[in-house]
């Protein structure tokens, strides 16, 4: 196993200056896989004042040199995506077709999306007698969760470059080691000193140090409610920028006349990717009452192709949960459903068979969920899908829009106008249609309790902006 001692700050790899090390461990098979540097607030001084140093001289290139430094970070992502597939596998517990796909492959469109979008992206306008400049917003702290651990690092840190922003990273204390990576290619990137660093630790003394730092500009979070309602709270009273994205419990609405087999199947799907480690999955199945017991019939079947196993094989589709206090917290909303009334139709409580080890979840539907229930409200956070039956589109919508959360959702109806008439009705930041593909260039982010801010395409590069108009 190999330990790993060192932050990367400005431009090179430095011993950490925090005591101690974090375990990073193989969530199938419990094992350690490495360990690295548990930073403290001194690398986070370090890692701030090295992206203070940087800001000025990256913030006043020209778009032309920024875009030559991100096209060799898109192609170093490119040249390593077997290796970052392995890492987020290893790591996770994503099943490696998945990996593949989307936890290599998202970023990698992600950053190809903004080497576009940068070159045609206009950083000054006239309006009227002035001229508007967008300027970079300065340092920003990124603190990032474990859940698509490459891409929230990638969906912040190069709309931020692009902008002219220098960045400290502090990525989740369970997936370590696919930042780290990210760090490497950044380097053979050839970013000037001190633009991205990068400092592992644990939250509440690494993340918090970081949230505080008076040398941060702006705070970017994506993670808990409790943890991006404290950061807010806190730049509130220095005056700080905060980007939050908080999770969600999305509804997915099949109307009467859509094809509810494909509504449903794309549902469970959708719900048990990345074993429900989504912060947009579609947690709440909305069926009308008459359709309600084929809909729960579809969905358990559906359920049964999901077999939880080992995440390195090709065929498997569902892996564990990141660690074990995420599958306790996951199997516990189970307990809790079924406590209060729910119907149990695939899944369940106890360790899926043969899964000695790991911190595997039954795939799990709940039907005659009711909105009142505790899992019809909470983010659970693993692969659990609530049924819910609605009597008509008033009554769809209001189900819909009754959690604090409004992150995504599904319509799904006979015709588009009528999906898109109830999906204009949501109270989410975005909806897909009919089964609508994602689109790395579409702005997402939350409605709510689900956060503050957009990320991805135009909209995610805006954020790291900040305006001065000049006056003639
Ligand atoms: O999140 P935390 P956890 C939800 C999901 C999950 C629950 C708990 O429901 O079950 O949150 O997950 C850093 N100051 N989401 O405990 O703690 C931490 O080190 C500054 C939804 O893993 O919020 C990590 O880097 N930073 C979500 C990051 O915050 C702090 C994705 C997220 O960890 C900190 C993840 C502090 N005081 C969880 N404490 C989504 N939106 O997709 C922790 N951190």
């Amino acid at each position: 196993m190999e330990t790993y001692t060192d932050q990367y700050i400005g431009g090179s790899w430095r011993p950490s200056l925090g005591q101690g090390t974090i375990t990073v461990l193989n969530p199938a098979t419990e094992e350690a896989l490495a360990a690295v540097a548990a930073g403290d607030a001194a690398d986070v001084d370090a890692a701030v004042a090295a992206a203070r140093a940087a800001q000025r001289a990256w913030g006043a290139t020209g778009k032309e040199t920024r875009l030559g430094f991100l096209t060799a970070l898109r192609d170093g992502l490119a040249a390593r995506q077997q290796e970052i597939a392995a890492t987020v596998t290893a790591e996770l517990g994503a099943p490696i077709g998945f990996a593949t796909a989307v936890h290599a492959g998202l970023p990698l469109a992600v950053a190809s999306g903004y080497v576009d979008l940068l070159s045609g992206f206009e950083f000054t306008e006239r309006v009227g007698n002035s001229t508007v400049y967008r300027e970079p917003a300065g340092v920003v702290g990124a603190i990032t969760p474990w859940n698509y651990p490459l891409h929230q690092i990638v969906a912040k840190v190069v709309p931020a470059l692009a902008a002219g922003c220098t960045v400290v990273l502090k990525p989740a204390e369970d997936t370590p080691l696919v930042a780290r990576l990210f760090a490497q290619i950044v380097h053979e990137a050839g970013l000037p000193a001190g633009v991205f660093n990068l400092v592992t630790g644990v939250g509440t003394v690494a993340g918090a140090a970081l949230a505080a730092h008076p040398d941060v500009e702006l705070v970017s979070f994506t993670g808990s409610t409790a943890v991006g309602r404290a950061i807010a709270e806190q730049a509130g009273r220095g005056v700080k920028r905060v980007a939050l994205e908080l999770g969600g419990k999305s509804a997915n609405v099949v109307l009467p006349g859509a094809d509810l087999a494909r509504a449903v199947n794309v549902n469970v799907g959708n719900v048990f990717a990345n074993s429900g480690q989504t912060c947009s999955a579609w947690t709440r199945l909305l069926v009308h009452q008459d359709q309600y017991e084929e809909a729960v019939a579809i969905a358990a079947k559906a359920a049964a192709k999901y077999v939880p196993g080992d995440p390195t094989a090709a065929e498997t589709r569902l892996g564990p949960v990141v660690n074990a206090k995420q599958r306790d917290r996951v199997r516990g909303y189970i307990q809790a459903g079924l406590d209060a009334g729910a119907r149990l139709v695939a899944g369940g409580v106890d360790a899926p068979e043969g899964a000695e080890r790991g911190f595997f979840v039954r795939p799990t539907i709940l039907a005659d969920v009711t909105p009142d229930m505790t899992v019809a409200q909470e983010e659970i956070f693993g692969p659990v899908l609530c049924v819910l039956a609605y009597r008509d589109e008033d009554h769809a919508a209001e189900l819909a829009n009754g959690t604090d959360y409004g992150l995504a959702g599904g319509v799904w109806a006979a015709d588009e106008e009528t999906a898109v008439a109830f999906a204009r009705r949501m109270d989410t930041g975005q909806v897909d249609i009919n089964g609508g593909r994602f689109n790395p260039l579409a702005p997402f982010g939350g409605y709510k309790g689900s956060g503050i801010g957009r990320e991805l395409g135009r909209h995610g590069l805006e954020e790291f902006l900040r305006t001065k108009s000049l006056q003639f």
